[in-house]
């Protein structure tokens, strides 16, 4: 069956070009997907164009959008099973993260379903004079270009998909070429939900080449990115001459900061979540340790020894706590950056290198790294690697830490471990960053912002403001008693 959606129809590539995706747990081959090209963007751009333009979505009113998102969020729990699944051989993680990430998707779908459901985002302006009637209403803004990348690609497709949906607008989405599977799965249920044709389109196929037509077609009003800071420079600027409004999540670099006072048994144990999670393959990854000088060797010792425990394994070994990275090619780069590192003055403390076990070798597996004496000019104390590599650096005190944490060109999320609230706020306050953490790492709820300062990029994804990225405020002013106004006599 062929995977493009176009105009609500299943269409295979125009010029036959076709990818194999492979599963990065042991290499297998998962199947054989269509390879959009320019002819085929520019179709998709075109239907989503139409339908915008005088479909029935965008006239749709806003409690049938959001009834409509509530029976996408019941079909994805109905079709779990085979959509984490999907998930997990594309991705190679763990079936129950992939489990996990679906009951959050659902989530997201409720969450912006209900919202706009519940209306209220008209607003009434008192002028002061009684003949005036002013409204500030919300409006779709148009034709919305998706591009979402590999780490968590249902859950980063759902927070665009949803609020761009529940505020009217229509859309090409563009996931990853290297897991294109979920996205296939999800133009299944919209459809099957009841959208209609042309509201949703998909293409699939690699950045340079179908992705960048959906970011400098003119008929595309926006354009909301999820992946790499080096992408989405590429985006804003291919946006620039059109003036598209675009939103950016661009990962970051985030510092996870322990004081001596922290609940120790606790703050180990997140430390190692926040960057191990998904093998460092999260926007949020905790991956700078800043520990306070006093703490520094007991605590580096147990997270250390706790890290060396920390099983690999495929999708499907029950065993396995964290799987694969995505390629081949994203192995290398861990590696240039731990090798960096190592060059540059770090101490390897675990990790370092692939695992010997038998088993892994077809999969790109990469085992949990702690780097320690790492100092900020470090380029893998500067860049994400995306990978499961810690670096860790001390502080002596509350201004250090708040120092060291800011120092980066990134802005997404950061945590503060500490038992002293007055200190955890202060801290709180003083983070650049998107999302604080006080004694946790990592959870976010669908109601709460989530995005980033700084170079992790434009705007918010979820909560209120979520909605609003994929809304045009219009004023409209009406005036009830129209009298000349004689300004030219
Ligand atoms: O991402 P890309 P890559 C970071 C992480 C990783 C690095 C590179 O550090 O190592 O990015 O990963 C599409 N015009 N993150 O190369 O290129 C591409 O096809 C339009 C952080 O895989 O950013 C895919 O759909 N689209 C991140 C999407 O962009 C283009 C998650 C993301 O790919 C394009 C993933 C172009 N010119 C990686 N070039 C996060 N924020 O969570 C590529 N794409």
């Amino acid at each position: 069956m062929p995977e493009l959606f176009i105009e609500g129809r299943w269409a295979s590539a125009v010029d036959g070009q076709t990818r194999e995706i492979h599963c990065p747990a042991d290499g297998t081959l998962v199947a054989t997907v269509d390879e959009a090209g320019p002819k085929d963007a520019a179709a998709a751009i075109e239907a989503a164009r139409a339908a915008f333009d005088s479909g029935p979505w965008p006239r749709t009113p806003a409690a049938e959008r959001g009834r409509l998102l509530l029976r996408v969020a019941d079909l994805l729990e109905r079709d779990q099973t085979a959509l984490a699944r999907a998930e997990s051989l594309d991705t190679g993680k763990r079936l129950v993260e992939s489990e996990h990430d679906l009951d959050d998707i659902a989530n997201c779908f409720r969450y912006f379903g209900n919202l706009v459901a519940a209306g209220g985002t008209e607003r009434v302006v008192d002028t002061g004079d009684p003949d005036i009637d002013s409204r500030v209403v919300h409006e779709p803004v148009g034709v919305c270009t998706l591009i979402t990348p590999w780490n968590y690609p249902l859950l980063q497709t759902a927070w665009k998909v949803a609020p761009a949906l529940a505020a009217g607008n229509t859309f090409v989405l563009k996931p990853s070429e290297l897991t294109p599977h979920t996205a296939i799965g999800l133009m299944r249920l919209l459809a099957e939900a009841g959208l209609p044709d042309g509201a949703a389109n998909l293409v699939l196929g690699a950045g340079p080449v179908v992705g960048v037509p959906l970011t400098v077609d003119e008929r595309v009003d926006m354009v909301s990115f999820t992946g790499g800071l080096a992408t989405g420079r590429h985006i804003m600027a291919a946006a620039a001459p059109t003036v598209k409004k675009i939103a950016l999540e661009l990962g970051g670099k985030n510092p996870n900061i322990v004081f001596t006072d922290a609940a120790f048994d606790a703050a180990v144990d997140h430390a190692l979540t926040a960057v191990f999670l998904h093998s460092g393959q999260v926007c949020s990854a905790g991956a700078r340790l800043l520990v306070q000088a006093e703490l520094h060797d007991r605590f580096v010792d147990e997270l250390v020894h706790r890290a060396r425990e920390i099983r690999l394994g495929g999708p499907f070994d029950e065993h396995a706590r964290t799987g694969p990275l995505i390629s081949a090619a994203h192995r290398a780069k861990v590696e240039a950056y731990v090798a960096a590192g190592l060059d540059e003055g770090a101490v390897l403390r675990c990790g370092g290198r692939r695992p010997d076990d038998p088993a892994l070798q077809n999969g790109y597996y990469y085992l949990p790294t702690v780097l320690d004496d790492c100092t900020p000019g470090m380029s893998v104390v500067r860049d994400e690697s995306f990978g499961p590599v810690l670096t860790v650096e001390q502080f002596r005190d509350e201004e250090e830490a708040v120092l060291l944490a800011n120092d980066t060109v990134y802005g997404l999320a950061g945590g503060v471990w500490t038992t002293d609230e007055g200190r955890a706020r202060r801290v709180a306050s003083r983070l650049r960053a998107g999302t604080v953490w006080i004694n946790d790492f990592h959870p976010y709820v669908p109601q709460a912002e989530w995005g980033g300062m700084k170079q992790s990029g434009v705007g918010r994804e979820l909560g209120p403001a979520g909605l609003a990225e994929y809304q045009e405020p219009k004023h409209i002013w009406r005036n009830t008693a129209p009298t000349p106004q004689r300004w030219f006599a």
